[in-house]
């Protein structure tokens, strides 16, 4: 019989990968015998990140590039490197007592994408293209973009421009936003399949303002060493799920409008993770 071991708190950010993926980890850590609280939806990347901090998280998922650039303050590199953020991120976050329990195989970058059709009309390929057009368009975002060194900030930076307007809101609302007109760009999240579904272009990043994101698992250091047990159960997450995998789960999330809990369950069934 499964011994008790101890309950276990997951963080999630706002959108739906996030959830999805916190209840992967809460399934393989209920497998392992935790009692787990998947949090949906808890907060953005510093409610998620001081919670761990302050113990009331155990685990969730956070991304390189925002972990180099948000959580640890750290300066833009000249040319942005997957690898070599994820060293300084986990470099960074042992530092501040956080642990990098798996990596798990894919990226979720931020992307400025417009409507393909009015990216034809106006010959626009990539965020340079936008400048003459940036002062009369209006650019929906996360809440998160436009206050981030790595995000908004980094573009006005580097590309000179600012938009008209700027409209935060959660990240399936500034989809809707873009379906409607109501917003002429948005902070896309790479993994996202509205990006076709909605007839959207991707622009290329032809200045490098923004870092890489890969998907990691953190806990905090100090669960880590009370719970080898939670480590192992993560550590089977690592390099389980690919670009295409991932956009496969938050499809069917956001058009089979499936849960979070069975996608991930589904998922882990299937890739022979748990029974
Ligand atoms: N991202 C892109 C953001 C949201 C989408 C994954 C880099 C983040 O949570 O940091």
């Amino acid at each position: 019989t499964e011994v008790e071991k101890g309950k276990v708190d997951i963080g999630s950010k706002l959108f739906q990968e996030s959830y999805i993926l916190a209840h992967m980890a809460g399934i393989m850590l209920e497998e392992a015998g935790y009692e787990v609280d998947v949090h949906e939806g808890l907060g953005g990347t510093f409610v998620n990140y001081e919670g761990l901090k302050q113990g009331s998280v155990d685990v969730y998922v956070e991304y390189t590039g925002t972990a180099y650039s948000q959580i640890l303050n750290q300066s833009p590199l000249e040319v942005w490197d997957s690898e070599v953020v994820y060293q300084k991120a986990e470099e960074g976050l042992n530092e501040d007592g956080v642990l990098v329990i798996s990596d798990l195989g894919f990226e979720n970058a931020y992307a400025l994408a417009v409507k393909k059709q009015w990216a034809e009309e106006n010959n626009v390929v990539t965020i340079s293209d936008l400048e003459t057009h940036a002062p009369d368009l209006i650019i929906g975002t996360d809440p998160e973009f436009p206050l981030r060194e790595d995000g908004l900030l980094s573009i006005n930076n580097i590309y000179g421009f600012k938009f008209k307007e700027v409209k935060p809101t959660v990240a399936t609302l500034m989809y809707e936003a873009i379906k409607l007109d109501e917003v002429a760009v948005i902070s896309a999240y790479t993994t996202d399949t509205r990006n076709e579904i909605f007839d959207l272009k991707i622009l290329e990043d032809d200045m490098n303002a923004l870092p890489p994101y890969d998907a990691i698992v953190v806990m905090s250091a100090e669960f880590a060493e009370a719970n080898p047990d939670a480590v192992a159960a993560l550590e089977k997450l690592d390099g389980q799920i690919d670009t295409e995998t991932m956009r496969g789960l938050n499809y069917q999330f956001d058009v089979e409008k499936r849960e979070a809990e069975d996608i991930a369950r589904d998922f882990l069934i299937e890739n022979g993770l748990i029974e």
